[in-house]
């Protein structure tokens, strides 16, 4: 099959794919995936909580909106020598990208410049810098990008046709317009959405389509697994179907053949077995560390363990870095990249 990028797809011929007989589906998204990357190669980020709970938003899956009792407790902003302390740790454990999560709606802009010296000092380390802060107006974004920031991620969450069942205090088209915005900053998008949050295969197809057909293709595609949260609106959803899931992370590696596809919450209670059938469909991309926002992911031994187990490296990636100490391409072998004699 060639992989041509396309911005076209119909929601039937992303039906039609999910429809495949399993073996069939796993066959073609196999052979996309090696037409772009070496499928031995997952690149690995890590993910820091930068601002903590107390959001004003109402999005049902959330652990981390203050109308919901999920035990989380709020938190304002970390002060930048903790963050660029966390973010050398994740560069000694072996990430090669650092992303920055705040429970926002939208930051104020007198919190921009806070961030960008948190993102021009993690950038300085070596790593690829990535920023999840909520809506972005234009100015903002370009602010961040000028800081250093390589990655803005702002997902879109489900298809347009189930979005109010799960978010009502913001809509569909603001998150296109903020995509739009960082676009126009010339930061690369990080953009996916989450299943297993009671949707039908229709709206996970809608979600595929509404990535796909944006007007570039995410440059990242994180698919999560909902995280059942006690106090949130969607703890007791019935659990998505395993196979379910990996036909999601096939249908997207074929319908956004360059993307790097995530595969990102929920990793920590699937099997070993779930997340290889993930990876051979075309998955290459984690988030590595035992934590993610505020829930959990997978100890790093397990993910240590996995990649040796199944022959998987981490993807080699060139940043342009300032620190001498701790140089740009890194040597990713989930060991300390960094060369220098600390310890993880
Ligand atoms: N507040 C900002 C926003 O909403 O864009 C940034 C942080 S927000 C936590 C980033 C993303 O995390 C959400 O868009 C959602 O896709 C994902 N997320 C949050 N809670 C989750 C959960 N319980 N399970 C899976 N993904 C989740
Ligand atoms: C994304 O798509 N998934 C990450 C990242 N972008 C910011 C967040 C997952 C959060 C899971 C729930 C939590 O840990 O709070
Ligand atoms: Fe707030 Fe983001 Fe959580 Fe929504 S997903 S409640 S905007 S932190």
């Amino acid at each position: 099959m060639s992989a041509v990028i396309r911005h076209d797809w119909s929601r039937e011929e992303l039906l039609a794919l999910f429809d495949l007989p399993f073996p069939e589906l796993l066959f073609r998204a196999a052979g996309v995936h090696r037409e772009h990357f070496d499928p031995t190669q997952v690149q690995v980020s890590t993910l820091l909580s930068v601002k903590t709970g107390g959001c004003p938003e109402d999005c049902a899956y959330c652990p981390q909106a203050q109308r919901y009792d999920t035990g989380v407790n709020a938190q304002k902003l970390m002060d930048t020598d903790a963050v660029v302390e966390r973010a050398r740790a994740a560069k000694h454990a072996g990430a090669s990208r650092f992303c920055m999560g705040a429970a926002w709606r939208s930051p104020k802009d007198r919190d921009i410049p806070k961030v960008a010296a948190m993102i021009a000092e993690v950038k300085a380390l070596g790593l690829e810098t990535c920023a999840t802060l909520g809506m972005l107006e234009d100015h903002q974004a370009k602010a961040l990008k000028d800081a250093g920031l390589d990655y803005y991620n702002h997902n879109l969450d489900t298809a347009p046709d189930y979005y109010d069942s799960i978010i009502h205090t913001r809509q569909y088209q603001d998150r296109l317009d903020t995509l739009e915005h960082v676009r126009n900053a010339g930061l690369k998008t990080c953009c996916g959405g989450i299943v297993g949050m009671g949707e039908t295969r229709e709206h996970r197809a809608g979600l595929l389509l509404a990535l796909a057909n944006l007007p570039a293709h995410p440059d990242s595609v994180p698919i999560n697994r909902l995280v059942q949260v006690a106090g949130t609106p969607l703890h007791g959803s019935a659990e998505l179907d395993p196979f379910e899931f990996v036909r999601m992370i096939a249908v997207a590696r074929i319908a956004m053949p360059r993307s790097m596809v995530r595969l990102s919450a929920g990793r920590e209670s699937m099997s070993d077995e779930l997340q290889a059938l993930c990876f051979a469909a075309g998955a290459n991309s984690i988030f590595y560390g035992e934590k993610l926002l505020t829930t959990g992911n997978p100890d790093t031994e397990r993910d240590q363990a996995l990649f040796a187990r199944l022959g998987i490296r981490p993807m080699e990636v060139a940043v342009d870095a300032e620190d001498h100490d701790h140089p740009g391409t890194v040597h990713l072998d989930i060991a300390p990249q960094c060369g220098c004699a600390a310890s993880a």
